[in-house]
Order: C-alpha cells, then structure tokens, then sequence
C-alpha cells in the first residue's frame, strides 16, 4: 500500500517556528501573531496529485501540485515570494525544493505512527512541526 497523506490534521508542536519566519524575512509584528497560531491542514491526496490547504485564524495557504512536475509557486500571504518548486518521493517521505531567492529552501513531509510530520528549511533553520488526526 502506497502512503496516504489524506486527512485533516491538526498541529501539536511547532519546533523553531520563530527561526525559520526569521530566515524568510518575516517582520516582527508578524511574527508574534503567527507563532500562537495552531494551523490546521486539510489533505487530499489522489496518487501522486495533492491539495494541501493549511489554515488559520490569520492566513490560509493552498498548495495543489503533482509529484515529479515542477510548478511555480507563489508564497502569497506567507513570505510573497516567487519560486520554482518540485516535490518528489525518496523513499514514503514527500521532499519539497523551493528554488528562488532564499538557499535551501523547501519541506519534507512524512507519517510517522499516527502523526503526520512536517520539517520546514530555509537558509540554515529548520523547523518541525507534528500534526495529529483531527
Ligand atoms: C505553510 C508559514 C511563515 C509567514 C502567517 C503564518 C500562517 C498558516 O508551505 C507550507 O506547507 C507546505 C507543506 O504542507 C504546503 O504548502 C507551510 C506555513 C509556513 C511561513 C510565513 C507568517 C504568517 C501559517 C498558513
């Protein structure tokens, strides 16, 4: 059986959240707000077709995009920058590059147990955040 991310999923934990809004420039004010957030994502996964929409009390962000197809993605309401993104497989875990302005950008996402884990990179942070089953 081949991983299903499918779900709505709540964050648990939110490991150098600061660090990694610090990394993409994220202004001050903003990030005091952001940081008490507990984001919500609503999954669907159809194969290698997904819709990730993560959301908020602040802001919403929705991603849609097929593994191994590199798409252009539009960071509005987050950072607003402008970068080539590509998600592949290794191995069950989903790797994200965000090719653009900041170096070593991207994600990876991976089940782990019940939970759903998402390591966020930009520059040299690294964010983790854990999700569980709504
Ligand atoms: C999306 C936030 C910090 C700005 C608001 C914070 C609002 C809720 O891209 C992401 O996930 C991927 C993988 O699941 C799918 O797009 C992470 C949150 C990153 C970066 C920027 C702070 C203002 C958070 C939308």
């Amino acid at each position: 059986m081949p991983v299903d991310f499918s779900g709505t999923w709540n964050l648990v934990s939110n490991d150098n959240f600061e660090g990694y809004m610090v990394a993409l420039g994220i202004d001050f004010a903003t990030r005091k707000v952001a940081k008490m957030l507990k984001p919500q994502k609503v999954i669907k996964q159809d194969g290698d077709s997904f819709y990730i929409h993560t959301t908020s009390t602040f802001r919403d962000y929705l991603l849609e995009f097929k593994v191994g197809e590199e798409f252009d993605e539009d960071t509005k309401g987050l950072d607003n920058r402008k970068c080539k993104s590509l998600v592949t497989w290794e191995n069950d875990k989903l790797v994200c590059v965000q090719t653009g302005e900041k170096k070593n950008r991207g994600w990876t996402h991976w089940l782990e147990g019940d939970d759903l884990h998402l390591e966020l990179r930009c520059e040299n942070q690294v964010c983790r955040q854990v999700f569980k089953r709504a």
